[in-house]
């Protein structure tokens, strides 16, 4: 008979839950192995039927199953007033059902480490001299893995000036001490520093009975300056074990366009131009010209530029005007627009062309 436990702690996967008959009337349905990993946490669904009322609730971790384990071997015992319980795991195991009439030996381990890996055995006494009972043949493999999970972190778009909040929540939501979370934020060439902004402490919320979610946020207002194309990383540490998740933070911004270039050029020289936009994502450039020296109707003309528009990742990107053997027509306003979301600014410069 297979029984299905559903527990929702993330960083253990149950598995081979059946149940085991070791003599009539004794029978226990655990898992036979679990995974988890260092810093978590790890619940071993358990459930027993005995032919005595249960009193206490006892789980042994020893080398050599189905051996039955030894009184030095203590890992749990729910008769708080026994004082032989391992050092290592004293109060880091505790009842998800803390009456244990119910016959429900679930427990949950917190703040695993590696050593905690082994052979988890459970044994049940009532209140008579025979009342009491080990069911060695069936045990759970509990394996403690390396800290490997990652935390998540959110950034909503960035756009310069306007505040904003990204968040960092911890991998594996078992509850248990909660962990340590630090953003650390590097610039090029630079060392790892504080950003600044404020930073919340550690926010702790209860999923489910055995479930928490741990997050640390951080509000800012983001500068292309000082924080555009920089990485920022948050760090969770988890009882001396460490994950980390790094991202890059892409600040949107708009800065007006500039021209360069010689605006005095002699009749027959070539005009060359080049307007220089500093955006993120980069914008759509464009050249016109208005009017003329000589006419200024402020028509639009098109004469055949040879205007390149680029797209670089790099900012500020260019976008050049090349006017090959310019003439007396070519003087005029023209005008550099960038286009960036909704959003368009113009420079304009005026071109003189003077006569041999
Ligand atoms: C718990 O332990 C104390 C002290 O050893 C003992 O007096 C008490 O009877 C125990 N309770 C149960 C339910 O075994
Ligand atoms: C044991 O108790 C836990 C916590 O109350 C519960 O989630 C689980 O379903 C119980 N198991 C059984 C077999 O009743
Ligand atoms: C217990 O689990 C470990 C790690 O997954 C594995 O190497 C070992 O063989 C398992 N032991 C048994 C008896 O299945
Ligand atoms: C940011 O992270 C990316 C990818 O991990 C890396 O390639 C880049 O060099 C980092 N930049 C800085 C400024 O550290
Ligand atoms: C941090 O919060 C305080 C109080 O809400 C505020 O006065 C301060 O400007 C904030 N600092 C930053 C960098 O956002
Ligand atoms: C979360 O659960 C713990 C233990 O079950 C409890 O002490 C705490 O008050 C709960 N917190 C919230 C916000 O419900
Ligand atoms: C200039 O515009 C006119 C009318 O829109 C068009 O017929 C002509 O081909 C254009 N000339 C060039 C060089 O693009
Ligand atoms: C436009 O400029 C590009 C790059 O400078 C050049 O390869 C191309 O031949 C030019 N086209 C004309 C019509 O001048
Ligand atoms: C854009 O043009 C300016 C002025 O000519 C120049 O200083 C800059 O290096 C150019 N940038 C790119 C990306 O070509
Ligand atoms: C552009 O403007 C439209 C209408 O005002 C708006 O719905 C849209 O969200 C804007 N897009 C951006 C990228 O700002
Ligand atoms: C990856 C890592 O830091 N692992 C460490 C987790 O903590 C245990 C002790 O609790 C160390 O032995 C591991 O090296």
């Amino acid at each position: 008979m297979i029984t299905n436990f559903v527990f929702s702690c993330l960083s253990t996967g149950a598995l081979g839950q059946e149940e085991q008959c070791q003599q009539l009337g004794y029978c226990v349905t655990l898992s036979t192995t679990i995974t988890a990993e260092a810093g978590h946490c790890a619940v071993i669904p358990c459930s027993f039927k005995s032919e005595f009322e249960p009193k206490v609730i006892i789980w042994f971790k020893c080398e050599n199953p189905p051996n039955p384990c030894s009184n030095s071997d203590l890992v749990f015992h729910s008769n708080k007033s026994n004082t032989d319980i391992q050092s290592g795991f004293k109060g880091r195991v505790s009842l998800l059902e803390p009456d244990v009439t119910h016959k429900n030996c679930s427990i949950k381990i917190n703040d695993l480490s590696k050593s905690d890996s082994g052979y988890y055995q459970l044994r049940v006494e009532g209140d008579g001299d025979k009342d009491k009972f080990t069911f060695k043949e069936a045990y759970t493999n509990l394996s403690v893995k390396d800290l490997n999970q990652k935390p998540e972190v959110k950034i909503p778009p960035l756009i310069e000036g306007q505040q904003v909040t990204l968040s960092c929540t911890a991998p594996g939501f078992c509850s248990g001490s909660p962990p340590k979370i630090t953003w650390m934020w590097r610039r090029k060439g630079e060392k790892d520093s504080h950003i600044q902004g404020n930073i919340t402490a550690t926010k702790t919320e209860n999923l489910t009975a055995v479930t928490q979610s741990h997050s640390s946020t951080l509000t800012f207002e983001p500068s292309a300056e000082n924080h555009h194309n920089t990485n920022i990383t948050c760090r969770v540490s988890l009882r001396g074990n460490e994950t980390r998740k790094t991202a890059t933070l892409n600040v949107n911004y708009f800065r007006k366009p500039q021209i360069f270039g010689k605006t005095t050029v002699k009749e027959g020289d070539d005009l060359n131009l080049a307007c220089s936009v500093d955006s993120f994502p980069p914008s759509v450039i464009k050249w016109n010209k208005v009017g003329t020296d000589c006419n200024l109707q402020n028509n639009i003309l098109n004469k055949s530029y040879n205007s390149t528009e680029t797209f670089l990742t790099e900012s500020p990107h260019n976008s050049s005007l090349l006017i090959i053997d310019v003439t007396s027509e070519d003087a005029g306003l023209y005008i550099c627009t960038a286009i960036y979301q909704n959003d368009t600014l113009t420079e304009e410069v005026i071109v003189h062309v003077t006569c041999e």
